[in-house]
């Protein structure tokens, strides 16, 4: 899948960098000598979910993928436009990963919270699919005991789970997306049907206090149940087989002291999680002051390679699964502190992929709310550096991700 437009630049890097180590120093960032280990906790996934996990182990610790959540359904400046993309305006490629959101699937909406139509959105799976690159599936769930979204409160948990007042219904919400999922099928080059790997991350940031499946509005045993219920439904009684978990408390509720046990609230067992990640905002805000920029890479870095560390124990993939800076104020944030951050030491560099968050339609919206560049933001300059370099993967850059 590279494309002879990226190759030069990929080619002139690696030389670059050959150049610039010695015989002991570190490999050149893409080979690809990592043997896959892990293995997904669906034992009967499917071969390209399976080769998708498997081929992310590969690149883990040479390549870190780039992603960008609602990247083909809108940016600042436009809506719905066929085939366009911010980043792609900004750099000429897709993200290697693409974010959809499906809150509002399960209420019967046509479009999701941010008014992303659902029918659009499946063909924009099977489009990032079709090219090569992997899709990953968010959920602010509304939530089903007060009617509410997810921002609400509430003690929702205890009564969607088995034996609950709301389990039907909570089961309801699962079979809307289960629907959603069997409608993501597409041919294969032999002619043959095969389901869209996705990476699902539902219950996200459950160390907070705003969502209603979170801490201070459940308790730990009822949001390990909550998952595993979750999983067992999608996996074992309708066995959809084409899907990665991801987990991903938020970094600003974790102690950099306390880090592991902070991150592993609610975390319900390896045999239900396939990818440790984290949302990270909190490290990525703009410094006002040099000092204050340097202390923030630092807890960056520490966060990632403490994920790293949790990841690599577990026998499971890392990612820093959502997060960005708001605005991009910092018009060198992408090679000085995202990068920097990701690059900063053989942990850091294991994290496999990082999403940034969605780009709101100033025009819909009223409000600067944005993580990716579009050509006219100041940080365009930064990201055409950050995408140029070997280490980061687009979606021109990937290998193929689907076959073993
Ligand atoms: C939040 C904001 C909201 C949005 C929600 C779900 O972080 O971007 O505007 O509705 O995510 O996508």
């Amino acid at each position: 899948m590279m494309t002879p437009g990226r190759f030069p630049a990929l080619f002139l890097g690696c030389l670059l960098f050959l150049a610039a180590c010695n015989a002991s120093g570190p490999q050149p960032s893409d080979s690809k000598t990592n043997t896959p280990t892990f293995q997904l906790n669906d034992k009967n996934a499917t071969d390209e979910t399976r080769a998708l996990y498997h081929n992310l182990q590969k690149l883990q610790g040479n390549h870190v993928l780039f992603g960008h959540q609602d990247d083909l359904a809108y940016g600042v400046n436009w809506i719905n436009e066929d085939g366009r993309s911010d980043v792609k305006d900004t750099v000429g490629a897709y993200p290697a990963i693409t974010g959809w959101e499906i809150g509002g699937l399960a209420i019967g909406n046509d479009a999701n919270l941010d008014r992303v139509n659902f029918e659009e959105m499946k063909q924009w799976i099977k489009d990032v699919y079709l090219r090569g690159g992997i899709n990953t599936i968010s959920w602010h769930m509304y939530n089903p005991v007060n009617g509410k979204n997810s921002w609400s409160g509430g003690d929702t948990v205890k009564h969607m789970l088995p034996g609950g007042s709301h389990h039907n219904k909570f089961k309801r919400y699962l079979d809307s997306y289960i629907a959603f999922n069997k409608q993501l099928l597409v041919k294969n080059s032999a002619g043959e049907e095969i389901h869209i790997p996705i990476i699902f991350r539902p219950w996200h940031e459950h160390n907070g206090d705003w969502f209603w499946w979170a801490k201070g509005h459940t308790n730990e045993a009822d949001y390990k149940s909550l998952w595993r219920f979750t999983v067992e439904y999608l996996r074992d009684t309708h066995q959809q087989h084409n899907l990665i978990y991801a987990f991903s408390p938020d970094r600003s509720r974790m102690n950099l002291d306390t880090f592991e046990a902070d991150y592993l609230w609610g975390y319900p067992g390896d045999e239900y999680i396939d990818i440790i990640g984290f949302d990270n905002y909190h490290d990525l805000k703009p410094a006002d002051n040099p000092e204050e920029q340097q202390a923030k890479l630092q807890s960056l870095v520490f966060s990632l390679e403490q994920v790293a560390k949790i990841a690599k124990k577990k026998n499971k993939l890392a990612a820093l699964s959502e997060g960005g800076s708001d605005g991009i104020a910092n018009p060198h944030f992408w090679t000085e502190v995202l990068l920097a951050g990701l690059q900063d030491n053989t942990y850091t560099r294991q994290i496999s992929y990082v999403v940034v968050w969605r780009n709101a339609n100033k025009e819909i919206e009223k409000r600067d709310h944005f993580y990716a560049p579009f050509p006219e933001h100041p940080s365009a300059d930064d990201f055409r550096d950050f995408y140029e370099n070997p280490f980061v993967l687009f979606n021109d850059g990937l290998p193929d991700l689907y076959s073993h």
